[in-house]
């Protein structure tokens, strides 16, 4: 592939944006090279600025779950904007979107508009911890819940594939209150909850998690983990940002029959726009501000925009509920097809996958938890990254990352790529 106007884009964006890019992972730091810069896409395509077509296995991490410009989407985005973008006062497209969320997914009364996963998970912690009054959070290796200082501690996702464990900046006091645990491990979990019986205002986890690569839960784990939330009275928080409505129109909770306390959206609920959200039940969401003392706040929550983005694309999903039932049947195509031509290669791998998330690992054990991801292979990552890159395939750039696959996919999509899979070759 000619890529000249991404590398001369990327020397240019060194210039003004740190390390030429506003999200760490998209530098593509761990498989080298230079990132490309995407002039456009529309439906499962990819297009640089360079001009080359690539199949889209990122669907920007999860949001673009119908495609990408989807007609109805656009229009809408089209049509509000014309209304003004922001005011700063309530909407009626916020109550439309606050009564589909509540509507779809189980369990949650009362929700707030956030403008990123981050903003979601980092307020549901606030209130969890205003609402118990205690301190400490337990979360779990690998897993990444954003951005903020609580959580920045053994992360996944941009954390460990740039192999940074401790952040400066954190503050020993904000580390010390935020304990971990390893994914699946409920006696490492038990220890904790032992050791700090009475001081643990939450456990936050991505039920399926994401950010060490697809990692499912294993049979049991969470709903241990919820017994012993309700032994302890710990706020058990679903961190659904990259689970919610991809894996059912009721996410995890919907999937899995488990219910959490509190739940946190994003991605798909902005169909592309910048939206997050937290809810969960009305006597503990009854604690944020104004109607409680739980102070969270933002300019742009709910801004019109974004509502009309996310709620688009939730009625889409809402009225097609075949769309999931596709969405795991074409990941499973993938999942086969790949497993068939990579057999045929002389290293070892493992496919994980849960529902429409999926990732590949150059390893020959199981990967269940942070320390399992973090012993693959991350040269062969590369090479693989690189190798199907090179042929218009265009994955995650992280071996830490799940794969998205958005329902514009086709068959004819899927077999490229399992070819291209099967023409590569890698030492
Ligand atoms: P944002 O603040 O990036 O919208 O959401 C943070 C977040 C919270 N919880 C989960 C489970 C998440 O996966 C994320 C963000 N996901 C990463 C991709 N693994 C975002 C990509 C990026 O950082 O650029």
């Amino acid at each position: 592939m000619e890529t000249g106007k991404s590398k001369e884009l990327f020397i240019r964006a060194q210039k003004t944006i740190p390390g030429g890019v506003n999200s760490p992972v998209r530098a593509f730091r761990s498989v080298g090279g230079t990132p490309l810069f995407i002039q456009k896409a529309k439906g499962s395509y990819l297009y640089d600025a360079d001009g080359n077509k690539y199949i889209d296995y990122i669907a920007s991490w999860g949001p673009m779950i119908l495609g990408h410009a989807h007609e109805e989407v656009v229009r809408a985005i089209q049509e509000r904007a014309a209304n003004s973008t922001s005011f700063g006062a309530p909407t009626e497209l916020e109550i439309e979107m606050a009564e589909l969320i509540t509507g779809m997914v189980p369990n949650v009364d009362l929700i707030r508009m956030v403008s990123s996963g981050t903003e979601a998970c980092m307020s549901a912690v606030r209130l969890a911890r205003g609402f118990t009054g205690r301190n400490k959070i337990l979360k779990f290796e690998g897993h990444y819940h954003g951005h903020a200082d609580s959580f920045l501690v053994k992360s996944g996702s941009g954390m460990a594939t740039l192999k940074i464990q401790t952040v400066p900046g954190i503050t020993p006091g904000v580390a010390e209150d935020t304990l971990t645990a390893a994914f699946n491990n409920l006696h490492a979990v038990e220890e904790q909850v032992k050791k700090y019986s009475g001081e643990i205002a939450a456990i936050i986890v991505e039920p399926v998690a994401g950010n060490m690569g697809c990692v499912p839960p294993e049979k049991g784990f969470l709903e241990s983990l919820r017994a012993l939330c309700d032994k302890e009275n710990i706020i058990l928080i679903f961190d659904e940002v990259m689970t919610g409505f991809r894996l059912a129109p009721g996410g995890a909770q919907e999937k899995l029959g488990i219910r959490a306390d509190l739940v946190t959206y994003g991605k798909v609920i902005g169909g592309g726009m910048p939206v997050g959200a937290f809810g969960g039940r009305k006597e503990i969401m009854e604690h944020i501000a104004p109607l409680g003392k739980v102070y969270q706040a933002g300019t742009l929550s709910g801004n019109p925009i974004a509502m009309i983005a996310g709620i688009t694309t939730l009625k889409i999903l809402k009225e097609n509920p075949s769309i999931y039932k596709e969405l795991q049947e074409k990941t499973r195509y993938l999942q086969d097809g790949l497993e068939e031509v990579l057999h045929k290669k002389n290293f070892p791998f493992v496919i994980n996958r849960f529902g429409s998330m999926i990732s590949l690992h150059f390893t020959d054990y199981p990967v269940t938890d942070f320390e399992s991801s973090s012993q693959s292979n991350m040269e062969r990552f590369s090479q693989f990254f690189h190798g199907m890159l090179e042929q218009g395939i265009y994955l995650p750039p992280s071996a830490f990352e799940s794969w998205f696959l958005n329902n514009a996919i086709s068959t004819r999509d899927l077999d490229e790529t399992i070819d291209a899979a099967d023409q590569l070759s890698i030492s």
